[in-house]
């Protein structure tokens, strides 16, 4: 009994912290339609991207950055998200989508030989030339520096194929990519570096979309007497269950 009232106080101690935990939202920009300035895709008419669409071409590599990350004064990021609404491939050829982590990007007032000018906080680069893009290739495993310094911390987070919407085994949905743990305290230093961060994509092929969604959730990080508590609660409940097992087999005695 006394064991339970222990446990009682310690969820008590643990509930308000959960109930306290954030989740700080991040849309992407949208930018010009994808292809003729459309938002719908002209290999296969019944399906629209979205009016959301961030531009995915496959002759370009792109930057997202974005500042003013408030992290909630004494909580940790638990978990990130990055997730591609209506994604789907252009067509029926091979395409593949890179996608980068970055400590921040850089940012340009007007556009030069084959960069862009900045426009809320998307710059591009053209990286590929031919119709259809037949090399497949990281622009940000390589020589990034027309977008990014080389001295800018740069983290890979996946590749992945699209197929087009109609092709067989595509489904219509979103993609979700979820942050490894690793891969969020990488996140947690690149945002205490400035407050910023950016993510670089290099689309090997159009992808049509509704726009880029990230997501960070953070939680308070627990205080050493919460800790010690939790420890001692988690002991009582060892304690408490191992007599019960003790006086269960006692009985069948
Ligand atoms: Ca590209
Ligand atoms: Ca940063
Ligand atoms: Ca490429
Ligand atoms: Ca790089």
């Amino acid at each position: 009994m006394k064991n339970l009232i222990v446990l009682a106080a310690l969820s008590l101690l643990i509930l308000p912290s959960a109930a306290f935990a954030d989740t700080i939202v991040f849309n992407s920009p949208t930018t010009a339609g994808n292809g003729n300035s459309s938002t719908r895709n002209p290999n296969n008419t019944n399906y629209e991207g979205g009016t959301a669409q961030f531009d995915l071409d496959h002759h370009s590599a792109y930057t997202w950055q974005f500042g003013g990350i408030a992290i909630p004064a004494g909580h940790t990021i638990t978990g990130a998200t990055l997730t591609f609404r209506n994604i789907s491939n252009w067509d029926a050829n091979t395409n593949r989508l890179f996608v980068h982590m970055l400590d921040t990007a850089r940012s340009f007032g007007s556009a030069s030989g084959n960069r862009s000018a900045t426009v809320n906080g998307v710059t591009s680069f053209a990286d590929a030339t031919g119709s259809p893009v037949t090399t497949l290739s990281d622009y940000f495993a390589g020589d990034d520096s027309a977008l990014v310094t080389s001295t800018t911390g740069d983290t890979f987070l996946f590749d992945r194929a699209f197929n087009m919407v109609g092709q067989s085994g595509y489904v219509a949905t979103n993609f979700t990519y979820t942050f490894t743990a690793s891969q969020l305290a990488t996140l947690s230093s690149y945002i205490l570096n400035g407050n910023n961060l950016a993510f670089g994509f290099d689309p090997d092929c159009h992808y049509w979309n509704n726009g880029i969604v990230f997501t960070i959730t953070t939680a308070p990080v627990p205080e050493p007497a919460t800790l010690a508590l939790l420890g001692s609660g988690l002991m009582s409940t060892g304690f408490y269950l191992r007599r019960r097992r003790q006086a269960a087999s006692n009985n069948q005695k």
